[in-house]
């Protein structure tokens, strides 16, 4: 029986259209999750809206239409792009969804059970965008006089009402204990100091459900009140893997293995999740890890400077594997990255145009020139041979060990020097020249190349799963060959092949713009 590997996303609020940072946490979480899949794991992958709270309601409201309608159209739109980004996901979740529900009031109940829930009142200020509390020492006052978040200058509500709380202050020992004793429980390893000092600094009881609007999970037993929207949105991660109702489903998947998640969110994830689970009895993730933030062009993307980029209209562009690729290749994965449209361009054509594209197509046509479109037979290999042979004999181990740790870039790079090595390998067999003396040695070497393009390809099939099929079926690769259990089996002399045709086009610039 495969292992199970069960892989989130966060669920975005469906209050607007996606953005490209919502794109960017789909590929990545996508191409870890294909990753396990080639690599044997029965994965189950989970994304989704977070539909509920005030700031849906609010937006309803201000666009005059019903709240589950506003959560209708624009979650839609976000499983659209999920489709369209080619995401493997196993089940596209809604917050709104009735087993939803009574995941939210079983985990409700059972903290409720374990004495952490009590009633009182709550006076303070909201950030409604954030959909968080805010405590009046990080609070100031902008030129308008409004009264403000001075982390990210959203302006904030104040709320005043009888709540539910949850006894957050009870899990500080705790949850300083998880990450001393898991200090896999997050990554990348400094997030995981910044949140140790943000608890050791002492942790307030939480508020955890509202009066005042009524768009979301009722409280068990207390109808006045909703649960406060994250107390609902991490539990969908339960949810999606068969809480309360499936216990096989859940016993097989949970724990999670890994929670996607962008950086702004790290302390949802990393103090309140933790500290709800160990009240509720149930077992912690394995791992939350936090990508950055995406920018345009070095700026923040914001409405009002007219830089939010449609990831639709970038895939348009470009299309879906360089886009992809782009974003895994050029964005250290935990780090924030930039992007713009010269430096897809030229990613595209030095990546996937020439370094890849090129050795694929001046392989698979020389084959067919020379070898009459069959797998040469490959005579003795030489020490260069061999030795071009083994390091892509070794790139699985690498790229398991870094997308183990979520170093997706660094997966890539490796794969990326072992193409370059193979263009340096033909550019100096000459296996065109060689082939009016020596026959037999550009078999040999031209078997070399394919091969090396087969393994990487099989390798880079999570990031691009479109373009490397192609290339697989031009190398007669067949769809029982394709996952990593494949790789140490090798290409067939006398295989006809396809007539090759190129799969990665150089684009340009002008063309771009
Ligand atoms: O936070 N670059 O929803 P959300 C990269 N509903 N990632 C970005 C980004 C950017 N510019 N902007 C946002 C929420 N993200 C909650 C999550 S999970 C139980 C509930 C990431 O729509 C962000 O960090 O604001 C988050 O991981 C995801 O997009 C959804 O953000």
């Amino acid at each position: 029986m495969r292992p199970a590997f069960y892989i989130t996303t966060a669920i975005a609020y469906p209050n607007g259209a996606p953005h490209i940072g919502h794109a960017y946490e789909y590929i990545s979480a996508d191409t870890l999750a294909r990753f396990k899949r080639l690599d044997g794991y029965d994965v189950r992958f989970l994304t989704g809206t977070d539909e509920h709270g005030q700031k849906m309601q609010q937006t309803a409201e201000s666009e005059g239409v019903a709240t589950g309608e506003l959560a209708r159209r624009n979650s839609d739109r976000f499983q659209a792009l999920q489709d369209r980004l080619g995401s493997s996901f196993d089940r596209f979740i809604r917050t709104t969804d009735d087993d939803h529900h009574r995941a939210s009031q079983e985990i409700w109940r059972r903290m409720v059970a374990n004495g952490d829930i009590y009633l009182d009142s709550y006076s303070g200020w909201y950030d409604v965008r954030d959909e968080t509390f805010v405590n009046a020492d990080d609070t100031g006052v902008d030129e308008n006089g409004d009264r403000i978040a001075t982390e990210n200058g959203h302006v904030l509500t104040w709320t005043e009402e009888q709540t539910y709380f949850f006894r957050l202050s009870a899990y500080q020992d705790k949850l300083l204990e998880l990450y001393r004793t898991e200090p896999d429980f997050l990554g990348p390893d400094v997030r995981r100091n910044e949140v140790a000092s943000f608890v050791a600094g002492g942790l307030k009881d939480l508020s955890v459900s509202r009066t005042t609007f009524d768009w979301g999970v009722p409280v068990p037993g207390d109808d006045d009140h909703v649960m406060y929207v994250w107390v609902d949105a991490l539990t969908n991660y339960l949810t999606g893997a068969g809480f309360p109702d499936d216990p096989e489903t859940f016993g097989r998947f949970w724990p999670a293995d890994l929670h996607v998640i962008g950086k702004d969110i790290i302390r949802f994830h990393c103090v309140y999740w933790p500290a709800f689970l160990m009240s509720a009895g149930i077992e912690l993730p394995k791992r939350v890890f936090a990508h950055g933030f995406l920018f345009n062009d070095g700026q923040k993307m914001s409405k009002s400077i007219g830089n939010v980029i449609d990831p639709d209209a970038l895939i348009d562009e470009f299309g879906v594997d360089p886009v992809r690729y782009f974003f895994l290749r050029e964005v250290s994965y935990g780090q924030d990255g930039s992007y713009s449209a010269p430096a897809i361009v030229a990613r595209t054509n030095a990546d996937l145009a020439n370094e890849y594209g090129n050795l694929a197509q001046r392989t698979l046509s020389m084959i067919g020139k020379y070898f009459d479109g069959a797998i040469p037979d490959p005579g003795e290999f030489t020490a260069a041979d061999r030795e071009l042979l083994d390091a892509a004999g070794t790139l699985l181990g690498t790229v398991r060990r870094h997308f183990d740790t979520q170093a997706i870039h660094l997966g890539l790079e490796a794969l990326w020097s072992t193409l370059a090595a193979t263009n340096r390998y033909i550019s100096s067999q000459e296996p065109w020249k060689l082939a009016k003396t020596d026959l037999e040695r550009t078999a040999t070497v031209l078997y070399v190349c394919a091969e090396v393009v087969r393994i990487v390809t099989l390798l880079a099939q999570p990031v691009m799963p479109a373009s490397t099929g192609r290339i697989l079926d031009l190398l007669a690769v067949g769809d029982d060959d394709r996952d990593f259990a494949a790789i140490e089996r090798r290409l067939l002399p006398g295989t006809p092949l396809p007539k090759p045709v190129p799969v990665f086009p150089r684009i340009e610039l002008a063309e771009a713009e």
